[in-house]
């Protein structure tokens, strides 16, 4: 059997999702995650511009040519948009050889080394008594971990914060919706932030016990020292993980908070290669490979880049918001159950619009996802519902700090 068709979708049921449909001659069909969040066009047009015609008549068994070809035969190399294509296709070949062999994926990769998947929850709070609130409710739902975001008195809406409400929020979305054609602002100070977190950590251990794992998500803000002060003075809160606290690109930064604290670091979000890891791997730097499946390469890219941490005694924790697709969140957990080095999976519930529009077959229990048993990555997308919903130019907020000054976001 040859590869026949090769088609792109974009659809936005609540935000926006890119998506591709590999169709075999003899009518499987594969579906591969390319969604990049606020510029979801780009990754679109590289599919359809310059991948799709040199699909066609390949054989869709040959995976790991067809990863190495699209990889090594353009030339130019890496960036967010080339490996989210690649993502997207190596997942939609991995989707239809799997429904071939009538396995579900994960029995591919070496079948399941775990029961369920420990997932974290996002809990956030405009202040305490909000994040508090979120918190208790994820823990009734049974889940065993939450990253906690709060807001920092003196500043407005802030990144990871839900703005609705307390209680516990399936809604919270950080692309916002163009204005203007414009993405948002939003306003930051880090010397604010860093002397209003840890009290917020005391808090929660006080309140919740030691039991709860909690994550935190600095979203690339701190400069290393900060950083490293940070971490230092959170380790008594014993956190899972801290996030993304330096520039992802400046891997040594990693090197001077690891000379001060022994607070656990995930990173990678952001990269979308084996080579953004090499030093922060090879030199034990970070904890947990934070990379989506979507952004890196796909299924075959991570299942080397985590065997390559494995080494080093460095676990998974796989990117799983919402801008990540229900395909996307799929090949993530098919990846999650057969692994040894899993650590753990976030997970962003998608909103109904969108588990309209993508039919999965995953399930939760009591702070577990499994995959499922369908074959395949065990999700379809349904192109008729997704027809409703046009494409909406959003975009995540940029980030300023108080005098104006553009910082990460
Ligand atoms: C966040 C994301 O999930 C996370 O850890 O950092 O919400 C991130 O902001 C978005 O995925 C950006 O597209
Ligand atoms: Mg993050």
């Amino acid at each position: 059997m040859t590869i026949e068709r090769v088609d792109v979708n974009i659809t936005s049921p609540g935000r926006n999702f890119v998506t591709l449909k590999i169709t075999t001659s003899d009518g499987v069909v594969g579906w591969g995650d390319a969604t990049l969040n606020g510029r979801e066009l780009s990754v679109a047009s590289y599919l359809s511009d310059h991948i799709a015609s040199t699909l066609i008549g390949r054989d869709e068994d040959r995976i790991e040519d067809t990863w190495q070809y699209l990889y090594r035969g353009p030339y130019w190399r890496r960036g967010p948009v080339t490996m989210a294509a690649i993502a997207a296709v190596d997942m939609a070949l991995w989707d239809i050889k799997a429904k071939k062999a009538g396995m579900p994926l994960y029995q591919l990769l070496g079948g399941a080394s775990r029961s369920g998947i420990r997932v974290y929850a996002h809990a956030s709070g405009t202040d305490y008594d909000a994040l508090a609130n979120a918190i208790t409710g994820y823990r009734e739902l049974g889940y065993t971990a939450v990253r906690v975001q709060t807001g920092v008195p003196g500043l407005g809406q802030i990144y990871g914060v839900s703005a609705s409400g307390p209680g516990v929020r399936y809604d919270y979305e950080p692309a916002k919706r163009a204005e203007n054609g414009r993405p948002t602002e939003e306003t930051w100070d880090t010397r604010t932030y860093l002397n209003h977190m840890p009290g917020i950590f005391a808090r929660i251990r006080e309140d919740f016990g030691t039991d709860l794992r909690i994550l935190h998500d600095g979203h690339h803000r701190m400069t290393p020292i900060e950083a490293a002060r940070f971490a230092k003075d959170i380790e008594p809160y014993d956190l899972f993980w801290l996030e993304d606290c330096t520039p992802g690109e400046d891997q040594t930064a990693l090197r001077l908070v690891r000379q001060h604290s022994t607070t656990p670091l995930a990173i990678g979000e952001v990269f979308n290669t084996v080579f953004d890891y090499q030093t922060l791997i090879t030199e034990r730097l970070i904890d947990y490979v934070r990379s989506a499946v979507t952004h890196t390469g796909g299924i075959t890219a991570m299942k080397k880049l985590l065997d390559f941490a494995a080494i080093y005694g460095i676990k998974s924790g796989i990117h799983g918001p919402t801008d990540i697709s229900p395909v996307g969140m799929a090949a993530a957990l098919h990846l999650d159950l057969a692994i040894h080095n899993f650590g753990i999976q976030e997970y962003m519930p998608h909103n109904e619009q969108t588990l309209e529009v993508f039919q999965t077959s995953f399930t939760f229990d009591r702070g577990f996802l499994h995959p499922g048993e369908a074959p395949g990555l065990g999700v379809e997308l349904d192109e008729d519902a997704a027809s409703a919903f046009d494409y909406t130019k959003a975009y995540l907020p940029v980030n300023r700090l108080t005098d104006g000054t553009v910082h990460d976001w």
